[in-house]
């Protein structure tokens, strides 16, 4: 048997929420994790919190989470075969329709579990991608997203069609055989030649207009998803961008020209980055971040109200240096500082102070004596504290770099050549 398109149910096989969309009721989802050695109980919780919240964006209700201690995942069933063996027990008693698991797992693993659980199988990388491709709008996005999903698909496919066999029911039906899974691998790697073309030739559009917009200063807001970038955006540009309180809600990247006095530069918001992103993601979304790779001066938004926004700053971190983009110059800004809190401890307690025990002033100090190279600012973007602060920052900032490259220009940008200046 010949397809022209990949089997029906490699659709369904990313899309959770497509419940949702067609009425029915959202999915039970349970989560898993390891809890690592050297690592806390409270992180681990903290990792599956942050799982919960990308499942609840992806649409399905979280509805038990099971942590096992382990030195390194299990290579047949990643967690241990007893604890697969107690979960499958609760997924049979409480109508649990996906276990989504906080790694990776392998194609073997996938398939290991599924014959054990009976119910669909998510891992962090397939739920990430789920939400990317339910948030893409423009068709460079959708096309980075698609990419992504076929490649992470391929090596999958056998499990796929585990998958789809158990659906049919079995009876009757024979189960594919090795032809099928062949000709849809054929099919797969051919849609990925063709995104991979596609995609070539809107980066050269991309590339085109970039360099359309001059030589004005760049900026780029970066950092975790969900800190307030986007809200931030709309804040020094006026702009309108698209926030929510959800996981990814940018995936396209904005630029709007924003004057600060007399000095505009353009700011660009765009893909917020995560623990764990999945490595075919970032390949394929490489164009959206060139925006970052390409900009001057980068605003590292922090969420400090976040109990891991330390962790989240590491991540951050470690994806622009991914990129290429860690030496740039960059502004670190505090955001959500209205909704900061802090445990306070007793005057008589000597005990070490500890993280939870910091205020916002003794986070200042402690993060101004161990980053000397990034300026800070603590704002925030709901009630506007310190916003002002923040302009005047970025205002001496993009000033450095229009000064070295305009050194002739009377160090300002010129109004009268300017169309679009507002002062
Ligand atoms: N309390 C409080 N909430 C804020 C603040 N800034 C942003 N938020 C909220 O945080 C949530 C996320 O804001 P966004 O601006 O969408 O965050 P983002 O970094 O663009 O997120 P992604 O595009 O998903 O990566 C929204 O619900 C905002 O209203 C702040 O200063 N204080
Ligand atoms: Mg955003």
């Amino acid at each position: 048997m010949t397809t022209k398109t990949p089997a029906a149910g490699v659709e369904q096989f990313f899309h959770i929420h497509q419940m949702i969309e067609t009425g029915r009721p959202t999915e039970r989802a349970i989560l898993i994790g390891i809890l690592y050695p050297g690592q806390d109980e409270k992180e681990a919780e903290d990792f599956l919190g942050e799982l919960a919240f990308l499942t609840e964006t992806a649409g399905a209700e979280p509805v038990k989470r099971f942590i096992q201690k382990l030195d390194f995942p299990n290579p047949r069933t990643f967690l241990g075969s007893g604890k697969i063996e107690e979960i499958a027990l609760f997924v049979r008693e409480n109508n649990v329709d996906i276990a989504i698991f906080d790694d990776e797992l392998s194609p073997s693993q996938l398939r290991n579990i599924e014959k054990v659980l009976g119910c669909r199988i998510l891992d962090r990388t397939n739920l990430i991608l789920d939400i990317f491709a339910h948030r893409a709008r423009t068709s460079h996005a959708r096309t980075q997203v698609e990419l992504a999903q076929y490649q992470y698909l391929l090596p999958r496919l056998t499990g796929l069609w585990t998958h789809l066999e158990r659906q049919r029911g079995g009876i009757g039906l024979r189960g594919p055989g090795e032809t099928e899974i062949e000709t849809d691998r054929r099919i797969i790697r051919d849609k990925i030649a063709l995104l991979k073309t596609q995609l070539k030739k809107i980066d050269i559009q991309m590339a085109t207009r970039r360099k359309s917009r001059g030589k004005m200063v760049r900026v780029a807001l970066v950092g975790y998803t969900n800190v307030g970038k986007s809200t931030i955006m709309n804040l020094l540009s006026k702009s309108d961008v698209f926030a929510e309180n959800k996981l990814f809600a940018t995936l396209d990247t904005t630029v709007r020209k924003v004057v600060i006095g007399n000095l505009p530069f353009l700011l660009s918001d765009t893909v917020g980055f995560i623990r764990k992103l999945p490595h075919d993601l970032v390949e394929s979304f490489k164009s959206t971040l060139d925006e970052v790779r390409e900009s001057d001066l980068l605003i590292h938004v922090v969420d400090v109200s976040h109990p891991n926004f330390e962790e989240q700053i590491k991540v951050v971190d470690v994806t622009l240096h991914e990129i290429g983009s860690s030496e740039k110059a960059m502004i670190i800004v505090f955001n959500k500082i209205d909704v900061f809190s802090y445990t306070v401890k007793d005057e008589d307690d000597l005990t070490p102070l500890l993280k939870e025990n910091y205020s916002l002033s003794d986070l200042k100090k402690s993060w101004m004596a161990s980053d000397k190279h990034h300026k800070s600012v603590f704002i925030s973007a709901t009630t506007k504290e310190n916003v002002e602060e923040l302009r005047n920052l970025l205002y001496e900032e993009v000033k450095k770099i229009h000064v070295k490259r305009y050194p002739y220009n009377n160090f300002l940008f010129d109004s009268a050549t300017d169309p679009d200046f507002t002062a």
